[in-house]
């Protein structure tokens, strides 16, 4: 609407000179003309921007194509993802025990050698007691399985994860609710 007035206003300059005052007039015709100025250059921006940025939408498209027609050969080794199971005791005075049994995809043979960490963080209170890595020892009677103790910060429910480094990387969760300073809450 603004952008047509501008135009006309524009072409009559000569006529509108006459009138009592024309610098109030002729400040309005600079202002509608900056107006649409402006506003074509908003569009103009906004077209180059929608273009410039099409390009990186559709490749998601095509990647995943790619990765759909490469997922019999090489997506094997993409999904090969380490089996985490954990088990997390509280031993008392929150003192914390974490089991992570590790095992390969597929044939589920127990991964020894691993590099293997854990971390701790508050539900309720994310980030604030944060804990880790902690680095976590493979038992010598129990290959695969690989063991933590921690001790945690006050009373709560917990995210533990596990995190398989090596061979293959992989993370599991697991929550552990401590309701008392005793051994076996939760
Ligand atoms: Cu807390």
């Amino acid at each position: 609407m603004r952008g047509t007035t501008g135009r006309t206003t524009g072409s009559g300059r000569a006529t509108r000179r006459g009138r009592p005052h024309p610098h109030d007039s002729r400040y309005r015709q600079g202002f509608v003309l900056g107006l649409s100025v402006g506003m074509s250059l908003a569009l103009v921006l906004a077209v180059v921007a929608f273009v410039l940025t099409r390009p990186q939408t559709s490749p998601p498209a095509s990647t995943t194509a790619a990765a759909t027609t490469a997922n019999s050969d090489a997506g094997h080794q993409q999904q090969a993802k380490a089996a985490i199971a954990i088990t997390a005791r509280h031993l008392g005075n929150l003192r914390v025990q974490i089991d992570a049994q590790v095992t390969a995809p597929v044939s589920y043979d127990p991964i020894s050698m691993g590099q293997v960490v854990a971390y701790t963080d508050m539900v309720e209170m994310p980030m604030s007691h944060r804990k880790g890595p902690i680095v976590m020892a493979e038992l010598g009677n129990r290959k695969g399985t690989y063991q933590a103790v921690t001790t945690l910060s006050m009373i709560g429910e917990y995210d533990i994860m596990v995190e398989v480094k090596q061979p293959m990387a992989s993370t599991a969760h697991e929550r552990l609710a401590i309701k008392s300073l005793s051994a076996g809450t939760g």
